[in-house]
């Protein structure tokens, strides 16, 4: 009998065949598009939470809190924690990760990092594959944490159907989340370490925020993961918002994640073509240097790879 293929055991929930699945498109092995069309009509239709805010705000910790309640409800869940570090440099962030490792041994726990590599304009990991991945091995939440400190934390939140933004008492309160421009963007926020000083005027903050925003009124939660306080409330919070988004009233939330996914991957595309043209622009480059064609010409040619 023929061995099972790692589509095969993709859609069985394997974990091992999940990761070397993300592992086999992240690096754009063959067969990565044959597996991608093969699990991507079997999707399950996973709600894909995104978690944000400034560095060190326990973005991580709570996460991991947020793994404990779902599997205390039998939920299957995947993380994928995005490293804001270029690949060169990269694994900088990851011991910070590792923090979850006490979900190890648990099969219905997906923990994995990756790299948001620097391409302006586009994700450029493998973040859109990673999530389908995960969907189609019966991964009921995925969570994607983000830095939120730039433009690639904004790209990714193109891509899920709601957004957590994770503050934490003091660093200048309001000015930690409008400047970064996360009150735009949450549908959810939490004050983590409410152990520590501070906390009540943070929510006193954010809630004025929330406050002058036309037509919506994100919940603003206290909690201390460290602890454990108010965890439980804000996981009620989150799956209210699961239940919206996977009922008929969240269909145009999921159409906006899906229509993200779709222009994330054809960026992508496009951008392979491009860099696997690197021959070519040297000879482009070098018919401008002898005015043969325009830049205007030259790039066009690149762009459309005649
Ligand atoms: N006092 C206190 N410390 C906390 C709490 N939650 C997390 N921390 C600590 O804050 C530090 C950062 O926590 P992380 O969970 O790594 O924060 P993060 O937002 O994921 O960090 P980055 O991913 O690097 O941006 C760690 O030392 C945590 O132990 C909390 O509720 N109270
Ligand atoms: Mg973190």
């Amino acid at each position: 009998m023929a061995r099972d293929t790692l589509a095969e055991r993709v859609l069985r929930g394997d974990r091992a065949a999940v990761a070397r699945a993300i592992t086999k498109v992240e690096n754009r092995e063959e067969g990565s598009a044959e597996l991608l069309e093969t699990i991507g009509k079997k999707l399950g239709g996973a709600f894909v939470f995104g978690v944000t805010g400034p560095p060190g705000t326990g973005k991580s910790t709570l996460i991991d809190r947020l793994i404990e309640e779902y599997r205390k409800a039998g939920v299957r869940v995947g993380v994928i924690a995005v490293d804001p570090t270029s690949p060169i440099t990269g694994g900088a962030l990851l011991g910070d990760r590792v923090r979850m490792v006490k979900h190890a041994t648990d099969e219905g726990v997906f923990i994995r990092s990756m790299a948001s590599r620097g391409w302006s304009g586009g994700l450029s990991g493998a973040i859109s594959e990673a999530i389908q991945i995960l969907d189609a091995a019966g991964t009921e939440v995925v969570i994607i944490e983000t830095v939120g400190i730039g433009q690639s934390d904004i790209e990714v939140m193109k891509i899920v159907h709601a957004v957590m933004v994770v503050t934490m008492p003091g660093l200048g309160d309001d000015i930690q989340v409008s400047k970064a421009g996360l009150m735009e963007i949450g549908d959810i926020y939490a004050v983590n370490k409410s152990d520590l000083p501070g906390a009540d005027s943070m929510v006193i903050n954010l809630l004025g925020m929330v406050r002058d925003m036309k037509g919506r009124s994100p919940p603003v939660l206290k909690v201390s993961a460290l602890r454990g306080e108010g965890v439980a409330a804000l996981f009620t919070a989150v799956e209210r918002i699961r239940s919206k988004v996977l009922s008929p009233e969240g269909r145009d939330v999921r159409l906006k994640s899906t229509q993200g996914m779709i222009a994330e991957l054809a960026k992508r595309r496009v951008l392979d073509r491009f860099e696997g043209r690197a021959e070519s622009s040297r000879e482009l480059a070098k018919k401008v240097e002898n005015r043969e064609i325009s830049m205007e010409e030259a790039a066009r040619e690149l762009a459309e790879g005649r």
